[in-house]
């Protein structure tokens, strides 16, 4: 341990402790956080089905061509294991289906199986890694008018049926071979740019199609589902077929997660609010940590207000345990393999800084009505000292402090990203 970020520590440490805190049980709480680090920021949601797999429309839309990123699976993991090891902590890898490992061969994605994924379970488990997974409806010609699940021509969603129900059966094969449940996230692009008339009847026939797709049970040590909602997207700026109201109510109904995404909602909406609620209906939550910039542009996650709030109210809600923490933003404009060192310490930082919160002292405010000593306490947080307790854990944890992520991402950039012409 550095001499510097120990003594820093220590001060830290003291000032905490004057507020009722103590830093020893928040690091103690940080390590057992465990986030779903996407794999798709290696590659701009590309995936690896053909050789030459380019995204095209179907709902994601990435933007900027920062030379680097990962061109086949092996970079991809090369990328995955630098990523990890600028993050403290024990964490998971969230696949997408688009992912597998087609040998060059053409697998239509209604058949994508676990067969496709042998490797990634072997990379896992040399890891201690659990899997998180997701089907891939988007980015495909079947997704093309907009609509998947929820399309009118049953040729049409009789196939993204059958790529929901594989795809269920991967994430069991992850949480059997792994021993840790995978957290399958079902989200589909369906929706209008302009006004629909039917809005009912595209809801009805999502409402049929999800019940085919979870018809079969999986055990909960295997699996779980959650279904993403959205309220507007890029090609569906009118109407979005699985919107927060429509997945709400099936989620609850069926008793599945709804997965909360930041950016999929309007933008003075927060995500922060929603949990206390969700959590007295619900026993799990799925978050997908983004950054939306005036829309869902998924932007790299900084430690915002928005990060700030959320990451409190998760600590202060006291469910961490039940509420599943996947990140979900991609950028192409800048070295993606700090785009999630940034991403995922922001999300860690925000949840230390909760934990480090006098809970008792704000509480007691609260319960008192005392407006002005709550507001001033909090304000008082904003210039404590964090940041020392942020180094002392990354050290603790055998990661970069914030200066030296940034060499060592530079040097990855140099060493590795530079030769992938
Ligand atoms: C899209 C959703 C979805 C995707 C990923 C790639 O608006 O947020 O979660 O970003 O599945
Ligand atoms: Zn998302």
């Amino acid at each position: 341990m550095n001499d510097r970020t120990l003594k820093m520590y220590n001060i830290a440490k003291e000032m905490y402790a004057e507020l009722g805190v103590d830093t020893d049980k928040a690091l103690e709480a940080m390590k057992a956080v465990s986030l779903s680090l996407h794999c798709w920021q290696t590659d701009d949601v590309g995936g690896f089905e053909t050789p030459d797999a380019e995204l095209s429309g179907g709902g994601i839309q990435v933007t900027g061509n920062y030379p680097g990123k990962s061109r086949s699976i092996p970079e991809m993991r090369d990328d995955l294991d630098k990523a990890f090891s600028l993050i403290p902590g024990t964490h998971r890898l969230n696949l997408h289906s688009i992912y597998g490992e087609f040998d060059g061969k053409k697998v239509e994605r209604d058949e994508i199986g676990p067969e496709h994924f042998t490797g990634w379970v072997e990379w896992a488990k040399e890891r201690k890694l659990g899997l998180d997974y997701n089907g891939s409806f988007f980015s495909h010609p079947m997704a093309d008018t907009g609509y998947t699940l929820s399309s009118k021509d049953k040729t049409v969603r009789d196939f993204w049926i059958r790529h929901g129900q594989k795809s269920r059966e991967v994430a069991a094969y992850f949480g059997r071979e792994l021993g840790t449940p995978s957290i399958i996230n079902t989200w589909i692009p369906d929706g209008s740019k302009d006004v629909p008339v039917d809005r009912m009847g595209y809801r009805s026939i999502l409402k049929d199609s999800l019940d085919e797709v979870f018809a079969k049970d999986f055990p909960a040590s295997e699996m779980r589902d959650a279904v993403e909602t959205k309220l507007f997207g890029i090609g569906s700026e009118s109407f979005v077929v699985g919107s927060h109201e429509f997945y709400m109510g099936y989620a609850m109904s069926r008793k599945k997660m709804v997965c909360l995404d930041l950016g999929h909602f309007h933008p003075t909406e927060l995500i922060a609010d929603k949990l206390s609620s969700v959590y007295q209906f619900f026993d799990e939550v799925l978050l997908h940590v983004s950054r939306p910039v005036r829309w869902d542009s998924d932007h790299v996650v900084i430690l915002n207000d928005d990060i700030r709030y959320l990451t409190e109210e998760i600590v202060r809600c006291g469910n961490i345990k039940n509420t599943y923490i996947g990140l979900d933003f991609f950028d192409g404009t800048m070295n993606r393999i700090g785009a999630y060192a940034i991403g995922a310490r922001s999300t860690l930082k925000g949840l230390l800084m909760a934990y480090l919160e006098p809970s008792a002292a704000l509480k007691q405010f609260d319960a008192e009505g005392n407006a002005f000593g709550r507001l001033a306490l909090l304000e008082q947080l904003k210039s404590m000292p964090s940041g020392a307790v942020w180094d002392y854990y990354c050290e603790m944890m055998g990661v970069p402090v914030e200066g030296e992520m940034i060499k060592d991402v530079l040097a990855y950039e140099k060493d590795v990203l530079a030769g992938r012409k």
